[in-house]
């Protein structure tokens, strides 16, 4: 999502690093691109104006710019004012009471349903025991798709009688919740289309009446400008403790996003990043401001790649590249492993150094590279992807055949692993498994 801002950004702070002493108008140019930049992104026009603010006080101190690091500096100001504009608020994500409750609100369509399965998930991996409720009675197919959802994650849902108030629901589920031993109830309520009187009185009556640890406002980071101006109403109306932002994954320019919890002052807890029920992340003001800016997030990908990989097989990974038996199979594993950790592109730009490859990469995995490797891969004999050594002229006519590719395909991935096996004999652990991970990537 951050795509456009962080291409713009690097090349504007790329201007400054490497310089020592600069001057206030090298600032001054700077921060005009960082305003564009920002605008452009569709943050908030007053957000940027006081971020810009901010940060040209902070830069055109005489220790800054007389100094050798000048431009780092300018570079680390913008940082760390883009960490404090993300980090307003008390970011924990509260779970007191027995049972604690969570109150998911937002609009029509904004992600309510899904985050609150998402939601789930993340509370079961912290050792708690949830139980939904479906606390949207105007729509059977709200309830239907919850239930869906809980089941395949092996979570309980509650669904009341028909006809039951929305607080009657809320105030039903927590009994259930403490006859089942659940000890968190997470509500999933209707959205409307706007924000109107109707709902904000139906959200301060399921909170008087089973007292919320946590209201978090669902808001769609695709929606722009507009986002803004929904938070600040629900703010306005209702006790909201955090912002889930959904659908960080997809193509809007962002800024608005950002801007909420400038705005409204309410923190960020979490991100939406994909459809599935594994497409969320607790929200790091740190790591998202890295990200922007192409310093990567190396700390979400380790987490990522943990949560992904099998250890087990990770360690005769470890093994293979130490030892240096590294084979096409192996290089088939990976491909696998690497693709659910999400998409090419996403995993790239929290690699530092590497965000700005991160656009090629995922072009190349919608090039169909990745598919092709693997169909190459498959249509060799297990001799073949032990020992490509073995590979002759017929023998890769055979499998450019039979992967439905071309011979120039075949060699190019062929030389792709003898240059790959050449950097792993000098890298191990971590280290190879970036390298593998960039030469997967299928960079010609
Ligand atoms: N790509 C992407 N899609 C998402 C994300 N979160 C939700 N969606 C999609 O957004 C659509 C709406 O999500 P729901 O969870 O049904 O939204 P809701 O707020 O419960 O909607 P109502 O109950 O109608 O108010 C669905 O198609 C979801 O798959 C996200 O983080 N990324
Ligand atoms: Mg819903």
């Amino acid at each position: 999502m951050f795509d456009t801002l962080s291409e713009r950004l690097r090349k504007t702070l790329g201007t400054l690093t490497g310089r020592g002493r600069i001057s206030e108008a090298d600032v001054d140019a700077a921060m005009r691109e960082v305003r564009l930049a920002l605008l452009e992104a569709d943050v908030n026009f007053k957000v940027v104006k006081d971020f810009v603010a901010r940060v040209r006080e902070k830069a055109v101190g005489a220790d800054v710019l007389d100094s050798l690091t000048a431009g780092q500096q300018v570079v680390k100001i913008v940082h760390d004012e883009l960490v404090e504009l993300l980090s307003a608020g008390d970011r924990t994500f509260h779970l007191s009471g027995n049972p604690a409750v969570v109150a998911m609100v937002g609009l029509q369509g904004s992600g309510k349903t899904t985050s609150t399965a998402k939601l789930a998930r993340h509370i079961v991996k912290l050792g708690r025991r949830p139980m939904l409720v479906a606390a949207d009675p105007y729509r059977p197919a709200a309830a239907d798709q919850l239930e869906t959802l809980g089941k395949s994650l092996d979570i309980p849902v509650f669904r009341a009688p028909v006809g039951t108030s929305v607080p009657g629901i809320a105030r039903l589920g927590v009994e259930a919740a403490k006859r089942q031993v659940r000890d968190v109830v997470i509500l999933d309520t209707a959205g409307r289309l706007t924000v109107d009187e109707a709902l904000m009185a139906e959200i301060a009556a399921v909170n008087a009446a089973v007292k919320p640890v946590e209201t978090l406002l669902v808001v769609d980071a695709m929606t722009g400008q507009e986002a803004v101006a929904v938070a600040q109403a629900f703010v306005a109306a209702v006790p909201v403790t955090g912002l889930i932002l959904t659908k960080i994954d997809g193509d809007a320019r962002g800024g608005a996003a950002l801007s909420i919890s400038a705005v409204t002052g309410v923190p960020v807890k979490f991100l939406g990043t994909s459809e599935k029920t594994d497409g969320l992340e607790v929200f790091h003001p740190d790591r998202l401001a890295g990200r922007i800016l192409g310093m990567g997030d190396i700390m979400t990908l380790v987490e990522r790649a943990q949560e992904t990989f099998d250890t087990d097989q990770q360690a005769k990974l470890e093994e293979k590249l130490r030892k240096n038996s590294f084979t096409l199979e192996d290089m088939l594993d990976q491909l696998q492993q690497v693709q659910k950790m999400g998409p090419l592109g996403q995993i790239m730009s929290m690699i530092p150094g590497m965000g700005g490859m991160a656009n090629e990469a995922q072009a190349a995995v919608d090039r169909g590279d990745l598919k092709r490797t693997e169909a190459i891969i498959r249509a060799m004999t297990t001799v073949e992807r032990r020992d490509p050594t073995v590979l002759n002229a017929s023998r890769r006519r055979r499998i450019a055949a039979g992967s439905g590719t071309t011979l120039p395909d075949v060699n190019r991935l062929v030389k792709q692993f003898s240059e790959m096996q050449k950097v792993m004999k000098q890298l191990s652990g971590a280290g190879g498994r970036r390298a593998a991970m960039s030469a997967l990537s299928g960079r010609r």
